[in-house]
């Protein structure tokens, strides 16, 4: 089971600012924190981080025609802007699971909105870099499911 983990803008970032919001992990942390637990249930994942909403709507595109069975997305900020990522998910129809390293819904208003949500198989809020374990396994989950 092949699996995509999607980070989006700034979160190239995580560890060296923002410790209070985002914690100490570094991108490469949690990245390699959620390839073993894919490997941890017998899943494969994985990571790719970009700044560029286009890059990020190829790669979900690319992923269709990889045989990605699903994909943990963090799109920051563009979580509350992009139709054209939302669009992208829904012309693979590929499951995945929205994940937020804050609790969007404690901070500022526009960050309520999630153009995302509404089609995500699962959505983790809140619960700081763990989030992506916890993603994981949710989607390998349901995955296995069918
Ligand atoms: O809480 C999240 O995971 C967010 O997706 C993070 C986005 C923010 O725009 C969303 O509203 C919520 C921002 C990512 C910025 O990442 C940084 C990481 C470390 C230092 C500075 C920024």
């Amino acid at each position: 089971m092949k699996l995509l983990l999607i980070n989006g803008p700034n979160l190239n970032l995580l560890g060296l600012r923002e410790p209070a919001t985002y914690g100490h992990a570094t991108l490469a942390e949690v990245e390699r924190a959620a390839a073993a637990e894919a490997a941890r249930m017998g899943a494969e994942l994985a990571p790719w981080q970009s700044n560029h909403e286009g890059a990020i709507v190829e790669r979900i595109h690319a992923a269709h025609t990889e045989g990605v069975a699903g994909i943990v997305i963090n799109a920051g900020a563009y979580t509350h802007t992009s139709i054209a990522i939302r669009d992208a998910l829904a012309a693979t129809a590929l499951p995945f699971v929205e994940v937020h390293i804050s609790n969007v819904h404690a901070r500022e208003p526009f960050r309520h909105r999630s153009y995302l949500s509404a089609m995500a198989a699962g959505i983790v809020v809140g619960f700081g870099v763990d989030g992506y374990r916890l993603a994981v396994q949710g989607l390998v989950r349901r995955l296995s499911a069918g």
